[in-house]
C-alpha cells in the first residue's frame, strides 16, 4: 500500500489528523492495533476547548456535537465546603463545550467512514522503518498477513504506550516526567448532573470532580490512593465518599445510581522533546500526558493536530518550514499546558507527605487567587485554552 501520510494509533488525535488531510486532500491510512468497539469504549476526557471546537469545525465532524454538546460558560470550585464561581465567559470571553471523548471518537469515525479513506483496525506488530529518509514505511500484520505501507510522512498518534515515540533513538530524544503520589477514580452513571456547570472540590480528604456529559449522564471523580484497585470501591463506598468531599448542598442534591463504567487513572506529567525525528512527527499523547485536573489531554491532542495539519499542507504546496517549526511551536503550547495542570493538581489535591505549613500554602494560595480578578482571570484563561 501507498499513501501520503500513515498515521498511526485512531484515538482522537490520528483521526482528527486523518479528517483534516483529508478535507484538505491529502492521502492517509489509519493503523489501529485495537478494533473501533475498544476504542469508543475508553471513557475518557469530557471538556473542549474552542480550539478543539473550530478543528472539528474543520473537518465536518461538529454538526452532532453542536446539537448535543453543552456549552458551558463558568466552573465552580469548592474549597472545603464553600463554592466559588469562575465566570469564564465574562473573564475571557469565550465558553468550553462539555462533550465526551467517546462522542468524538464516534463522530470522527463516522465522518472518516463517510469519506471512504482507509483505516486499518487490529493492525498486530506495527513497526516504523526508514525514519530519517524520504521514504519511511511501515510493516504490520493484518489477520496473520504481513502488510507493508509506503509513505511521505509518519504520524505518531498512538498514545503514550505506542510504537512510534518508542521508534525514537535515545540519544534523539529528552523526555521529563512527574509522577504523582494518588490517582483519580471514575464513575460514570446514568443519572441527571448534580449541578449545571462542573465542580472541582477540594476537601481535606482529597479532591473531587462533578462533570457530565448529557442532561441524563454525569461523571464523578474523587482522588484514590495510588495503590487501589477499581474493585476495592464499591459503588456506594464511592458515592458515600464523593458526597463527604462536596459541599452539602450540592451532597443533598446529588442524584446517584449504578455505575456504567469505573476506573482508576494514574495521574502523571511527561514531555517528550523534540515531536520530530526524521519523517516521524508525534502528537498527543505520544509526545505528552498532562494529569486530567486542568482537563487539557485532549485539548492540547488537537491543538498539536491543527499544528501538524497546516504544516503538511504548506508542504504539498512547496514549503517545508512549517514542518521545521513544528515541534518547536507545539513545546511552547504544551509547557504552558504542562504547567497550568500540575498547578491545578498541586492546589486541589491532597499530598501525602504534605506538612502542615504546605497545607497552609496551598489554602492561601487558593483563597489568594479566588479571592482576587486578576488570579480568577488567570485560571480562566488558562482553563478556556491559551492562543495558539
Ligand atoms: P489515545 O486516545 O491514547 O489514542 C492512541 C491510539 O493509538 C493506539 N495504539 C496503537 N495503534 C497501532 N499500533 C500501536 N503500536 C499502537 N499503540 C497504541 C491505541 O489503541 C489508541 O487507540 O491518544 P490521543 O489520540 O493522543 O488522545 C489523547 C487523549 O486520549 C488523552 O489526552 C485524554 O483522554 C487524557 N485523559 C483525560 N484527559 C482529560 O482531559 N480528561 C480526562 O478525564 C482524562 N481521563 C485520560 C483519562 C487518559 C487516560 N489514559 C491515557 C490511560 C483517563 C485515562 C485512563
Ligand atoms: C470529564 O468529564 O471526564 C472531565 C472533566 C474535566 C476534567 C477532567 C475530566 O478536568
Amino acid at each position: 500500500m501507498k499513501t501520503q501520510v500513515a498515521i498511526v494509533g485512531a484515538g482522537p488525535a490520528g483521526l482528527l489528523l486523518g479528517q483534516l488531510l483529508s478535507a484538505s486532500g491529502i492521502d492517509n491510512i489509519i493503523v489501529e492495533q485495537r478494533s473501533p468497539d475498544y476504542v469508543l469504549g475508553r471513557i475518557r476526557a469530557g471538556v473542549l476547548e474552542p480550539t478543539a471546537v473550530r478543528l472539528l469545525e474543520a473537518c465536518g465532524a461538529a454538526t452532532r456535537m453542536h446539537r448535543e454538546g453543552l456549552p458551558h460558560s463558568g466552573v465552580e470550585i469548592a474549597i472545603n465546603g464553600v463554592s466559588q464561581r469562575i465566570d469564564l465567559l465574562a473573564l475571557t470571553g469565550q465558553q468550553v463545550m462539555v462533550y465526551g471523548q467517546t462522542e468524538v471518537t464516534r463522530d470522527l469515525m463516522d465522518a472518516r467512514a463517510a469519506s471512504g479513506a482507509q483505516s486499518i483496525y487490529e493492525a498486530d506488530q506495527v513497526q516504523l522503518h526508514d525514519l530519517e529518509t524520504a521514504a519511511p514505511w511501515l510493516s504490520l500484520n493484518v489477520n496473520g498477513q504481513a502488510q507493508r505501507i509506503d509513505c511521505d510522512f509518519i504520524a505518531g498518534c498512538d498514545g503514550f504506550h505506542g510504537v512510534s515515540r518508542a521508534s525514537i533513538p535515545a540519544d534523539k530524544i529528552q523526555t521529563f516526567e512527574r509522577i504523582y503520589p494518588f490517582g483519580w477514580l471514575g464513575v460514570l452513571a446514568d443519572v441527571p448532573p448534580v449541578a449545571d456547570e462542573l465542580i472541582y472540590a477540594r476537601h481535606e480528604r482529597g479532591f473531587a470532580l462533578c462533570s457530565q456529559r448529557s442532561k441524563t449522564r454525569s461523571r464523578y471523580y474523587i482522588q484514590c490512593d495510588s495503590g487501589d484497585q477499581v474493585a476495592d470501591w464499591s459503588d456506594d463506598a464511592f458515592w458515600a465518599e464523593l458526597k463527604r468531599r462536596v459541599p452539602e448542598d450540592v451532597a443533598a442534591r446529588l442524584v446517584t445510581g449504578p455505575s456504567i463504567e469505573k476506573s482508576i487513572a494514574p495521574l502523571r506529567s511527561f514531555v517528550a522533546e523534540p515531536l520530530r525525528f526524521g519523517r516521524l512527527f508525534l502528537a498527543g499523547d505520544a509526545a505528552h500526558i498532562v494529569p486530567p485536573t486542568g482537563a487539557k489531554g485532549l485539548n492540547l491532542a488537537a491543538s498539536d493536530v491543527g499544528y501538524l495539519w497546516q504544516a503538511m499542507c504548506d508542504f504539498y504546496k512547496g514549503d517545508a518550514l512549517g514542518l521545521d517549526r513544528y515541534s518547536q511551536q507545539c513545546l511552547a503550547r504544551i509547557w504552558k499546558a504542562e504547567r497550568f495542570s500540575w498547578w491545578m493538581t498541586g492546589l486541589l489535591h491532597r499530598f501525602p507527605a504534605h506538612t502542615p505549613f504546605e497545607q497552609r500554602m496551598q489554602d492561601a494560595e487558593l483563597d489568594y487567587y479566588l479571592g482576587s480578578e486578576a488570579g480568577r482571570k488567570v485560571i480562566a484563561e488558562n482553563y478556556v485554552g491559551l492562543p495558539a
